[in-house]
């Protein structure tokens, strides 16, 4: 804590001094090169919490200078009937269970109409593992927003959704699920869908996934998801979701995973590996993936750190990380993840005010207006989830930085009220 105080006046060389190991870490980092998960621990043992996070907030300003971004959207949670029962997740209902919804498509479509007038760039969709809607609702879905609102983009269905779909569909085959994938994928795609979130992915380790989440998909299959999504040209994020059960090792393997199924990616785009099959993008002069490469194939844009939000969760009693480990994390994903475009601080499960506090840690993106969000709520928080552009305006320039307006692919963003297009 001490570091944390006092580093603010130190230089760089000065707050990496205090713990020997930051120097060459650091060094490694600026040069382009790898991190070990040996690396990761020495990074999260460091006493030097403030020198982590002025490395990670030099290989951000390496990539992205001062631009913070920032997107107007919204989220919208079509149903919490889920066929898991996650131990982590305080969102799902049975059928028949007090506050089990499904949204109709009406509702649907008022939703989407509000939010394109409202000026809003994006939709965020995702549900539970609904047992009976037919795999049509969600053709009709992404069509119905279509229709409504043109010029929103969609962001819909975690890996896990998929999976369920391609079983919803009967085109899932246990021999040869990434065809059913694709079937899936396919048919959303030509129904609107845009790219797909970075839900779902939990910690990528059978352990975790036995005692927390038993039933979802696992590692392999997520990673399947993503990488035909990306075969088909779509963008995806990627989360991790710690501070539950799981160790500070086992969070930099999933890093690891992550950033394995990137390089072949970024491969696909026409990138180069190093010796060890590695790709890297925070190296001197690394160019970032643009969406205008897609016809190549799409790549994970970026990582969103998730805390894990104990309220009204099986796993209650856990006590959940505390903001310091929030803090580390999202720094230590900066420079694990060197092949991942962008870091995004979540305010809904971070709060504004930690968020700020990451944006010099790290991270360079803020999601977003959000205004209604079920699946987490901090303290007692309704549905109603929602911050002004101000106040993200006000956080990123608070944090010294830059506001920069994005849409869901990165692309820069000209606004006139509610009127929006792509800057040139
Ligand atoms: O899939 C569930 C996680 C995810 C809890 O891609 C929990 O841009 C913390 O994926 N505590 C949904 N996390 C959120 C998500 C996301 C959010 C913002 C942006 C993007 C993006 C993706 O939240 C779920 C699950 O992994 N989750 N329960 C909990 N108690």
């Amino acid at each position: 804590m001490s570091s944390l105080r006092t580093s603010n006046a130190a230089t760089l060389e000065e707050s990496a001094h205090s713990d020997p190991n930051l120097a060459d870490i650091r060094r490694r980092a600026l040069a382009g090169e790898r991190l070990s998960i040996d690396d990761g621990l020495a990074l999260y043992e460091s006493p030097d919490l403030w020198g982590v996070c002025t490395i990670a907030d030099e290989i951000r300003r390496r990539l992205h200078g001062r631009t913070t971004y920032f997107n107007i959207n919204r989220h919208l949670n079509y149903s919490n009937v889920c066929a898991l029962s996650c131990k982590f997740c305080e969102f799902y209902r049975k059928r028949g269970d007090d506050g089990a919804y499904e949204r109709s498509l009406d509702e649907i479509r008022e939703e989407a109409r509000g939010a394109m007038e409202a000026g809003a760039t994006e939709m965020h969709i995702v549900g539970g593992l609904h047992p009976y809607l037919p795999f049509d609702y969600y053709t009709d879905m992404m069509r119905a927003i279509r229709e409504e609102a043109p010029t929103l983009h969609i962001k819909a269905f975690t890996a896990v959704e998929i999976v369920h779909l391609a079983k919803i569909a009967k085109v899932h085959k246990r021999d040869d699920p990434a065809a059913g994938i694709r079937s899936v994928l396919e048919r959303l795609k030509e129904a609107g869908l845009g790219s797909l979130p970075g839900g779902g992915a939990e910690v990528f380790d059978d352990r975790i996934h036995d005692e927390a989440f038993k039933g979802k998909i696992r590692s392999d299959v997520w990673l399947d998801v993503h990488r035909v999504a990306h075969e088909l040209g779509l963008n995806t994020n990627a989360t991790i979701l710690y501070g539950h059960i799981d160790n500070r090792r086992e969070r930099l393997i999933h890093m690891d995973m992550l950033r394995g199924a990137q390089d072949q990616a970024l491969s696909r785009l026409g990138y180069a590996a190093d010796v060890a099959g590695a790709i890297t993008l925070t190296g001197a002069g690394a160019e970032l993936p643009t969406p205008a490469m897609s016809d190549r194939g799409g790549y994970f844009q970026t990582i969103i750190p998730l805390p894990f939000i104990p309220d009204g969760s099986e796993l209650e009693h856990l006590p959940g990380p505390s903001g310091l480990e929030n803090l580390r994390t999202i720094a230590i994903a900066r420079l694990m993840l060197d092949n991942f475009p962008h870091v995004k601080a979540f305010w809904i499960m971070q709060t504004l005010a930690m968020a700020e506090f990451q944006l010099c840690a790290g991270a360079d993106d803020l999601d977003g207006t959000v205004v209604w969000y079920d699946i987490t709520k901090v303290g007692g928080a309704s549905t109603h989830q929602e911050t002004t552009v101000w106040d993200l305006q006000k956080a990123i320039r608070d944090a010294g930085l830059d506001p920069v307006e994005r849409d869901t692919l990165y692309r820069r963003v000209e606004r006139k009220g509610a009127q929006w297009r792509l800057a040139e």
